[in-house]
């Protein structure tokens, strides 16, 4: 933490002086630069003993709150230690040269743990959405909603961001604080040149939660399944096999017959040439993919 030594309410400080002494097994002052005084500012820390002396001058003078320098602790103690943070000795001078007579006012550094948030209850509606690629589909195919509830027992929840890189989202997508506890983010998902082909159709999207002391979450994910549209038996690719398979579960063969198509990936093409489907897998599904085998319509 960095924090600033400041002399309040003073008139035309000229030099600033001090002497200042912890306990270097709780804490070790690991920075330390100048504040507002504007000629010169040098320091000495000796974290082996615990001490940092520091001045500063300013030739025109400075009045009011004067930040004399910024100093960054670091806790090397365990949790609870406590450290005084004392000034052993200061000396300020005005312009003219003269003692500006003022109180001291020692610090208090205390070791305290962080509860990381917790991320729970989450979920993605529905977990399996096909791949976009601009030909219509039928509604929410093509989208989910990815929810979690995330709570933080000593403080607040800063921000919520998940990892949509694997499906062609941002590495860290915001997740929108919906209310209470719950927050969520919708998506569509585009291929991504790792997940071509991809035997394994289900992305662990990693949430990161961060809180108000930055404690960080990393360690829950939301499952997504995202299939590719016509690849009805599920290898991967939309090839002939797809429109085989759909003309073999039609006709009634074994063993396309006992695991019929998935309408998800399998209706492709609906009445008339309508690319978003009709609800049923049959031949003309069969068709379009053979189409788009032989290149003559764009991508299911
Ligand atoms: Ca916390
Ligand atoms: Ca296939
Ligand atoms: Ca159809």
């Amino acid at each position: 933490m960095t924090v600033p030594i400041t002399v309040f309410d003073v008139v035309n400080m000229s030099v600033c002086e001090i002497n200042f002494t912890y306990d270097p097994t709780v804490v070790r002052m690991t920075d330390v630069t100048r504040g507002d005084m504007r000629y010169s500012f040098k320091f000495n820390v000796n974290n082996g003993s615990g001490w940092m002396r520091a001045n500063a001058l300013d030739v025109d003078g400075l009045s009011g709150n004067v930040t004399f320098a910024y100093v960054t602790l670091t806790a090397v103690g365990n949790k609870s230690d406590v450290s005084e943070m004392e000034f052993a000795d200061s000396r300020l001078l005005d312009v003219s040269f003269k003692e500006i007579v003022h109180i001291r006012r020692n610090g208090t550094f205390i070791i305290w743990e962080n509860v990381p948030p917790e991320v729970i209850n989450v979920s993605a509606t529905p977990i399996a959405i096909l791949y976009d690629n601009n030909r219509p589909r039928t509604p929410g195919t093509n989208i989910s909603l990815l929810s979690a509830y995330v709570t933080d027992a000593d403080g607040d929840i800063t921000a919520v961001t998940i990892n949509l890189s694997s499906i062609g989202g941002s590495p860290a997508q915001p997740m929108e604080h919906v209310s209470g506890d719950l927050w969520e983010v919708t998506t569509n998902a585009t291929e991504v040149a790792a997940a071509i082909n991809a035997p394994d159709f289900t992305h662990q999207l990693t949430i990161t939660a961060t809180d108000n002391d930055g404690g960080i979450n990393d360690s829950v994910s939301i499952e997504l399944t995202v299939l590719k549209r016509g690849d009805v038996n599920g290898d991967g690719l939309v090839d002939g096999n797809d429109s085989k398979y759909i003309s073999r579960y039609l006709a009634g063969l074994e063993p396309e017959a006992s695991n019929p198509p998935g309408v998800l990936v399998g209706d492709v093409i609906g009445d008339a040439g309508d690319p978003v489907g009709n609800g049923v897998v049959d031949l003309m599904d069969a068709l379009y993919i053979a189409k788009y085998t032989s290149g003559m319509v764009e991508e299911p």
